[in-house]
């Protein structure tokens, strides 16, 4: 069984991408900036917040954060939005989710440029991404991709079982697998909360890709010897022994399904700190105008 080390991997690729803004700097005199608005006081979003901003100062990103009551209302957010969209020196930027109940997620996903959503949520990106084009990733499935690419693990003509349909992992996952292009090429099987025999399907995976956000929902006897087994969940579970009072789970029942696997990522120092670095990646091609020249 090979630990894949998410940390490591996260800090390898930053390292790289802290050369080339050096390198970029030396030519164009430009540096990217990543601005980042977090809506109410959600600790996990904070958290996720802080990750970001202190990644962006490690490769030497600018970042902004812009920070709102939970109590601000659809269209002030829709304004702070449009700002952004017209600032000249914002290479891209995100909006935290989740959002407060009262503000609609959609609309304000459909608010930000695309050529400044550097989370890949834009239905613009989304459409590229699913045709093939050149497109922001969605941060998640772009770090799961890396990890595939770096750790060499073969993904044309496997099985693959992709647990949880969501907008920014499960379904866009889904489509980068079977798309035509390495990685990928993957038989893919999506499975959701109506998947009549979800067992059926995960034991028959030789990749097998968890985004469900339930504590420990996969177990060992449902996974096939030899799999490659990654989990997207993060979920934080109480623990008065821990520091924070809390510690991070993933959706794999780590301990006992760990040891059926050629490779597994953890939950924490996985695929987490890799989403992260996906962001970054993004932010320097938004920068660079890669994706739309
Ligand atoms: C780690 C996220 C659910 C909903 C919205 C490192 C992160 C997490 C874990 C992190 C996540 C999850 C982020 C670890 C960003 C990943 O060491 O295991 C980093 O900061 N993430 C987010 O911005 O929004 C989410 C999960």
């Amino acid at each position: 069984m090979i630990l894949i080390d998410g940390k490591k991997l996260a800090n390898d690729i930053k390292s790289e991408i802290a050369e080339e803004v050096k390198a970029l700097v030396e030519t164009t005199g430009n540096t990217p900036h990543l601005a980042a608005v977090l809506v109410g006081d959600n600790p996990a979003s904070q958290s996720y917040i802080r990750n970001k901003v202190r990644s962006c100062e490690k490769v030497g990103f600018n970042s902004t954060l812009i920070e709102r009551p939970d109590t601000i209302t659809q269209s002030e957010l829709l304004e702070v939005i449009e700002k952004l969209n017209e600032d000249e020196d914002i290479d891209g930027f995100i909006v935290q989710l989740p959002l407060p109940k009262h503000i609609d997620e959609v609309a304000v996903t459909l608010a930000i440029d695309p050529k400044k959503d550097v989370d890949g949520f834009h239905p613009t990106n989304f459409g590229r991404m699913a045709q093939g084009l050149s497109a922001y990733l969605p941060a998640t499935p772009f770090g799961i991709l890396k990890i595939l690419e770096r750790y060499k693990i073969e993904v044309e003509g496997k099985e693959c079982v992709v647990l949880g349909r969501s907008n920014i992992v499960g379904s866009p996952i889904s489509i980068l697998l079977s798309r035509k292009a390495t990685p990928g090429n993957a038989t893919v099987s999506l499975c959701h909360s109506r998947t009549k025999d979800l067992k059926f399907h995960t034991q028959n995976a030789d990749i097998l890709i968890v985004a469900l956000g339930k504590t420990e929902f996969v177990t060992a006897d449902m996974v096939k010897e030899g799999a490659v087994v990654i989990d997207v969940g993060i979920n934080r579970v109480d623990d008065e022994t821990a520091k924070r009072g809390y510690r991070l789970r993933g959706d794999v029942k780590f301990d006992e399904v760990a040891p059926k696997c050629s490779y597994i990522t953890p939950v924490p120092g996985g695929v987490g700190p890799m989403t992260v670095t996906a962001l970054l990646m993004n932010t320097l091609k938004a920068c660079r105008n890669e994706i739309y020249k």
